[in-house]
């Protein structure tokens, strides 16, 4: 008998060729996959060796690994079974037929095993974003902050924010309850104004701590400015060690931003190459470009200013993180200009090196080197800082209890939206719809 939940099925690996395919069922008939397409079920949570065949078990397919983990043990929650099949795109194609093949068995949609694993407890909204944020990881930096999400540590942090605010709201509401007795409230309110104080630090903290926990997630903006012709792109081209933007002795070749993402040291970067910043243009087009420059330079985390012997370095407008770089250094030396940082030549390679380890550094410094950090997305931000509006209203001297306590309330409920207790169903809706299918 299928039961009430359909069971999913998904190729879970990437997909093509190679060496092993995992394919995931979870549900209620994912035993019955097993038996069917393996002629039994493995021991729970064994790696078995299995011969896997298809048309109700009549054609053999594959010599495979399979694993049983039954419910609630899994990570849906749900019985689950594991197919280690090899990476062939004709294998895995037929033996997905054959799954769709069997009764209560469908193709999963895209994020639907984790969803299942949040809906039956056995991860929160907060691992959930992690989780996401793991699959897209690329850095080094970009997977230990995930992993703190992913772990529980950072969930562990909200909850004992929110328990600490519980705590207090019934302290508070105690002392309504109890205001004709004299001592309940005197005894109460200095324990109740501590934990707002203590979690105002704790919150303010975090919040200063976001920034470059964003930085982290999305990568540092790095942006190459200055006037026509100083070697911009020939600069990139050299941090990038290949021809990404192209170069030429004509001042103005640069007209779009052009963007390259990059891991130093860790530390993901998006560096744009810019259009050269002139006062007189002529050209509408070039205009537009400049127009972008200014826009990348307005969102910059570090700018890399660039002169040269033709051209001083230029005004970007922005108090950014600059570093000043000399280009064309063979042709000419910045005579120890005071302001020039660093002295390069895009062409012989001559200080390129250095030109990285001084970004790597700065962008490290910024992304907090390497240390993850609790609040990454601009959701947990806004309830962080809505909750820290009420905790400081909360501690306003001569506040009437009851306002306090409502107070408490409200920041209690901005804590819940951290951890997924409130709002989630918009919330669940845009995460899932990041998913993969098959995770
Ligand atoms: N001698 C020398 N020439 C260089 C160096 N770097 C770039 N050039 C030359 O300078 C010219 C301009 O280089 P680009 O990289 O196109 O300069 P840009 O700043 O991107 O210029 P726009 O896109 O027009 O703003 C080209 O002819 C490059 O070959 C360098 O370090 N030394
Ligand atoms: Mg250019």
């Amino acid at each position: 008998m299928p039961g009430s939940v359909d069971t999913i099925y998904a190729l879970s690996s990437g997909s093509g060729k190679a060496g092993v395919a995992i394919v995931r069922v979870s549900g209620p008939e994912a035993a019955t996959a097993l038996r069917v397409s393996c002629g039994r079920v493995p021991a729970a949570r064994v790696a078995e060796r299995v011969s896997v065949s298809v048309s109700q078990g009549t054609v053999k397919l594959d010599e495979a690994i399979a694993l049983w983990f039954p419910g609630p043990g899994s990570f849906t929650g749900e019985d689950v079974a594991e197919f280690h099949l090899h990476g062939s795109v004709g294998v895995v194609r037929l033996f997905l037929a054959e799954l769709g093949s069997l009764e209560g068995c469908r193709p999963a949609e895209p994020g639907e095993f984790t969803r299942r694993a949040l809906s039956n407890g056995k991860m929160d909204v907060v691992g959930v974003e992690g989780l996401n944020d793991m699959l897209a990881a690329e850095t080094a930096t970009q997977v230990k902050q995930a992993l703190f999400h992913v772990d529980g540590r950072a969930s562990e942090i909200f909850h004992q924010w929110r328990d600490e605010l519980i705590d207090a709201s019934g302290l508070a509401e105690a002392c309504i309850d109890f205001t004709d007795e004299e001592g309940v409230a005197d005894a109460a309110l200095p324990k109740v104004r501590d934990s707002i104080a203590r979690l105002i630090a704790t919150m303010t903290e975090n919040l200063k701590d976001s920034e470059r926990g964003h930085l982290n997630r999305a990568g540092v903006r790095v942006v190459l400015a200055g006037s026509p012709n100083v070697g911009k792109s020939s600069l990139l081209n050299a941090i990038a060690a290949r021809d990404v933007a192209i170069v030429s002795s004509e001042a103005g070749t640069t007209r779009d931003v052009v963007e390259v993402s990059l891991d130093l040291g860790g530390t993901s970067m998006i560096i744009s190459d810019t259009a050269g910043l002139r006062d007189r243009v002529d050209s509408h087009v070039e205009q537009l470009g400049i127009d972008r420059t200014h826009d990348r330079l307005s969102h910059a985390d570090i700018v890399i200013s660039v002169a040269s012997p033709e051209a001083d370095w230029q005004n970007t407008g922005v108090d950014s993180p600059t570093l000043r770089i000399w280009n064309k250094s063979d042709m000419a030396p910045s005579h120890r200009n005071a302001a020039c940082d660093l002295e390069v030549s895009a062409l012989t390679g001559d200080g390129v090196e250095d030109l990285m380890d001084r970004l790597t550094g700065m962008a490290a410094e910024l992304a907090g080197n390497g240390e993850p950090a609790l609040l990454v997305r601009e959701r947990q931000v806004q309830a962080v800082r809505s909750a820290l509006a009420h905790l400081e209203k909360a501690l306003q001297p001569d506040l009437p209890i009851e306002l306090l306590a409502e107070e408490l309330r409200r920041a209690a409920r901005d804590t819940g939206r951290l951890i997924g207790e409130v709002g989630t169903e918009d919330l669940l809706d845009s995460i899932f719809s990041k998913f993969c299918i098959g995770k």
